[in-house]
């Protein structure tokens, strides 16, 4: 999909979920609205959805015969598979038709149910749809079908998430990655989308053929190598940048996305993140320190957001934006506990933590947006995860609250300690001070006594680095 086709008129979408066996009609509906809302995220308008109960997904279409032409009265297609072949539409956009495609449609032979959608059925031509969106995965044929039945772009819950995070992808180590994911989603498509047009076409681009469908493949793989070389030297430059902040205290924000991670990293560290409220808003871990500042200090990384069904090769490409959590020392578990489905989605941020092999480090759930809930509603909370923190990244007080909280964390690690330094050594009664609290300090004939609280390995770094008794 482009930019093109997004960027003018808000674009109308059609939701399409089949509900399978083993699927609740809460987890469905759930699953459906966070679709919405990620549609939402892309630009579109939902105008529609539709959903069907079924056994498994319908071979070649997912929906059944009958549904189909139901979701073709949003269209221009006529809501009938018809062959493999691929769906050929001109550059001029989504809405235009290719001359052929009139033809199709007359040569093949009536259905016997053709008649019940005939363009009286159809809803008014400003009412159609561009696009229509499954919350099922689709195979590479289902889509093809699919766009051939309906004549629009169709979309998977992965297309659709892969294109959000390809669009908010800012900094050049995410594009990489975000590239990454896209062109592996893409490639076994591209006979449909016609990937290699992508500068200008994307999907709705006209398909290619099978020649040229091999030479792309093999772009599109020297491509990911090229994307994987150029992360490699990225890697190595975050390792070394997290080597240095390695001696720091670190804390970690993780959670499902909009729970308000990064609304939270601004309360704490008092810095202009992006706060959105959108899904995917943030893509690349930000770093600050821990504000009012700390001895020693405390660094906070924001982090990439989590969603049910994230496809695997996004997990993948953003280990290493995780890395950061992996490295930190205590997690926080942000939930939007305002979100009737919070509790599945800190599930999926466990399994997918899990996943990474983000599982040592200690944490602490952080239930936030309270002042969405009412006191009934904070109670019950309280009883259900009597460990929890309860916040709203709104009120200053819970923040602090907070705050406080994760300093007691990490001086539950602290010991105290006496430190003799000369004058002469003065260096070190700086470094003492911007890293260590300093409980008291007298002044002596031969330089300063000073009782500290601080990390055992600060401790030994500043008593081997100044040679200090
Ligand atoms: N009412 C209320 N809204 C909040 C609170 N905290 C965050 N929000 C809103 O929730 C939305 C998402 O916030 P973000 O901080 O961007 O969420 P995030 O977890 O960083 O989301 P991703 O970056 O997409 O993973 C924004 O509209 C915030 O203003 C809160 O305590 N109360
Ligand atoms: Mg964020």
């Amino acid at each position: 999909m482009t930019n093109e086709i997004i960027g003018k008129k808000r674009p109308r979408a059609l939701l399409v979920s089949v509900q399978l066996p083993g699927t609740s009609d809460a987890e469905h509906a759930a699953s459906l609205a966070e679709l919405g809302r990620l549609v939402h995220t892309l630009g579109m308008d939902v105008v529609e959805t539709i959903s069907q109960k079924r056994n498994s997904p319908a071979a070649g279409s997912v929906v059944g015969d009958g549904k189909l032409r139901e979701i073709a009265r949003w269209t221009e297609g006529s809501g009938i598979v018809t062959s493999n072949k691929p769906v050929v539409r001109t550059k001029a956009g989504v809405h235009a038709r290719h001359e052929d495609e009139d033809d199709d449609a007359e040569s093949q032979a009536p259905d016997e149910d053709q008649d019940s959608v005939n363009e009286s059925t159809k809803v008014a031509e400003g009412e159609r749809v561009q696009f229509v969106v499954f919350d099922n995965e689709l195979t590479p044929t289902q889509l093809r079908n699919l766009e051939g039945a309906l004549g629009v772009d169709v979309l998977d819950r992965t297309g659709v998430i892969v294109e959000i995070f390809y669009r908010h992808a800012k900094t050049p180590a995410a594009r990489a990655q975000v590239e990454i994911a896209r062109l592996t989603y893409l490639a076994p498509r591209i006979r449909v989308t016609g990937v290699g047009e992508r500068q200008g076409g994307g999907i709705g681009a006209k398909g290619v053929g099978e020649t040229a469908h091999e030479l792309e493949s093999r772009r599109i793989r020297d491509k990911i190598a090229a994307l994987r070389r150029e992360i490699e030297t990225i890697n190595k430059d975050q390792a070394l940048r997290r080597a240095r902040r390695s001696e720091h205290l670190k804390v970690a924000l993780v959670g499902y996305t909009n729970a308000g991670k990064s609304s939270l990293m601004r309360a704490l560290t008092k810095s202009e993140v992006l706060v959105a409220d959108k899904l995917f808003a943030t893509l690349d871990t930000t770093v600050r320190v821990m504000f009012p500042e700390t001895k020693p200090r405390v660094l906070i990384s924001d982090t990439v957001g989590f969603i049910k069904k994230l496809p695997h090769d996004l997990v993948a490409s953003f280990r290493s934006t995780l890395d950061e959590a992996l490295d930190a020392s205590l997690l926080l578990f942000v939930v939007d506990a305002s979100d009737p489905a919070f509790r599945s989605q800190l599930e999926t941020t466990r399994k997918v933590l899990a996943e990474i092999g983000a599982t040592g480090a200690d944490s602490l759930l952080v239930l936030n947006k309270m002042d969405k809930l009412s006191q009934l509603e904070i109670a019950a909370l309280k009883r259900e995860f009597p460990e929890a923190v309860f916040l709203s990244t709104r009120e200053k007080t819970s923040v602090a609250a907070l705050h406080s909280l994760i300093q007691a964390h990490f001086e539950r690690d602290m010991i105290e300690s006496d430190l003799f330094v000369p004058y002469a050594k003065s260096a070190a009664t700086a470094d003492i001070h911007a890293n260590m609290r300093v409980l008291s300090e007298t002044h002596e004939d031969e330089g300063t006594r000073l009782r500290v609280k601080c990390m055992a390995q600060d401790l030994e770094r500043i008593k081997k680095q100044f040679r200090l008794a």
